[in-house]
């Protein structure tokens, strides 16, 4: 899907273990301006239902498993994050609800920008208007 994709992530193994190294603009395709990570979560949680409208972030799960469905213009698809070797690019203008949270699931988040509630749209009729005046 346009503005969302899964990012296979650079893995260093040895005998003593797994890391994963990631440097914005070369790992990934934004400068990480803030990371923050969400943890905690009750299997039945649901959360998201939002949209960003200059935000980049790329979500990573490492620990546990959850879904994404992400939304951009008529396209809908859903990722399942189940490990630290993948990421998932979101790029402005997606539409994202977490759910199917399993096993104490922590997701790291690198995003592009600092927290600023005026770039989410989180009001689905809205981001419906906003996607069909710029992408038509
Ligand atoms: C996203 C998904 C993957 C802050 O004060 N600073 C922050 O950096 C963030 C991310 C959130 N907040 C506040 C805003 C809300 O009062 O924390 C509260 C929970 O945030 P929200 O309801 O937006 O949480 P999620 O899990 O629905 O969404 C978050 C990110 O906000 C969002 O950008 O893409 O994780």
């Amino acid at each position: 899907m346009l503005n969302c994709s899964l990012i296979r992530l650079k893995v260093i193994c040895s005998e003593q273990g797994s890391l994963t190294p990631i440097e914005g603009t070369r790992d990934i395709p934004f400068e990480i301006k803030r990371v923050y990570y969400i943890y905690g979560v009750p299997d039945d949680a649901v959360r998201g239902f939002h949209a960003h409208r200059r935000l980049h972030q790329v979500l990573i799960c490492l620990h546990g498993s959850f879904k994404v469905e992400c939304e951009f213009g008529d396209e809908r698809e859903v990722y399942e994050l189940n490990s630290p070797e993948y990421g998932l690019y979101v790029g402005p203008y997606v539409w994202r609800v977490m759910f199917d949270f399993k096993d104490d699931p922590i997701v790291l988040v690198l995003a592009s920008d600092y927290y600023d509630e005026s770039d989410y749209i989180r009001d689905y009729n809205l981001f419906r208007e906003e996607v069909k005046k710029l992408f038509g």
